[in-house]
């Protein structure tokens, strides 16, 4: 009989380097949010592959950077408790930027973990080769790094290559997840980053970092055609929520109809969505708040 294999793979890098892309990607579906703003993953989330005879337990992490508040420690910590019990890490840079200072203060972190690690260099759909090289070349200098891949996470170049060779780190080892389950997050965290991501595509500037989703109800009615989903956006300040609402409620409409689509998808029912809009002063701040909106 052939071995099973399996292992945890920490997806680690800056905000922003196609973390979630990539893992969404190897995935198949849409399971962590994505946006061109910095700072959107808030949390350590969990993506499973299924191979022939192996299983891949990807846990796509915040993106490392210094924190400002309370959210910002929780999310360093969530990323950073991954580093030693992780059969790999996934060192992510983006080709554009190429390895800045906040990469630096990442590698000099990752050169303590225990776990083996392969760099990533993604976006190089935006460079040309010579701009890789110079990325690699650098990359190449840290003994830690066992070696360096190129990848596309947009357009899928380079993924199949990086899939096998993560294989190559699993280790004999239990299927931890039923073929079908892809990920551990709950339905109404799904519903509730969804509607976050809307937030952070459609709002500019600051607003989206202060905001945080509840669902406060999920229901699927009777007939099981149609679910009605009750959320609460979260914000700090005032001026915050009158921008979220917009003209005669124009932004909230927008982002429920966008947030409507992806819900809908998830549930495979027709989805009826009620947002309303608060505001909690400082909630970034505020450990009790935090938790009630799932960051613990
Ligand atoms: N051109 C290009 N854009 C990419 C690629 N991968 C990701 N992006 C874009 O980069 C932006 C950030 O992607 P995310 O996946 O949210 O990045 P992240 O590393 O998870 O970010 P945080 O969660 O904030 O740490 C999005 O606008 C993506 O569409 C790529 O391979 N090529
Ligand atoms: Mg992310």
């Amino acid at each position: 009989m052939e071995s099973f294999k399996s292992g945890f793979v920490s997806i680690i890098g800056s905000p922003n380097v196609g973390k979630s892309t990539m893992m969404n990607y190897i995935i198949g579906q849409k399971i962590s949010i994505v946006s061109h703003k910095a700072q959107t993953t808030r949390n350590k989330i969990m993506g499973v592959y299924n191979g022939k005879n192996y299983q891949i337990v990807f846990l796509d992490t915040p993106g490392i950077t210094t924190p400002k508040n309370k959210l910002g420690e929780y999310m360093l910590k969530a990323a950073y408790e991954t580093l030693n019990e992780v059969e790999l890490i996934l060192y992510l840079v983006d080709a554009s930027k190429g390895i800045q200072e906040k990469d630096e203060a990442v590698i000099k972190k990752l050169r303590t973990a225990k776990s083996p690690v392969v760099a990533v260099i993604n976006k190089i759909d935006t460079v040309s080769m010579g701009e890789s090289d110079e990325i690699e070349e650098r990359l190449r200098q840290e003994t830690f790094i066992k070696c360096v891949q190129r990848i596309s996470a947009l357009n899928g170049t380079g993924i199949d290559n990086l899939v096998k060779t993560i294989e190559k780190y699993l280790v004999d080892g239990p299927q931890y997840f039923p073929s079908d389950m892809i990920t551990d997050m709950p339905e109404r965290n799904i519903c509730a980053e969804m509607i976050r991501e809307k937030t952070l595509i459609l709002l500019k500037d600051e607003i989206p970092h202060g905001i945080g989703v509840d669902i406060e109800k999920i229901s699927v009615r009777d007939d099981g055609r149609i679910t009605d989903v009750w959320a609460i956006i979260y914000c700090e300040r005032e001026s915050h929520k009158g921008i979220i609402i917009g003209k005669g409620g124009s932004m909230l409409k927008k982002i429920g109809t966008e947030a409507r689509h992806d819900i809908e998808w998830l549930m495979g029912t027709q989805v009826n969505l009620t947002i309303h809009v608060k505001v909690k002063e400082g909630w970034r701040n505020s450990l009790s708040t935090m938790r009630e909106l799932g960051y613990e």
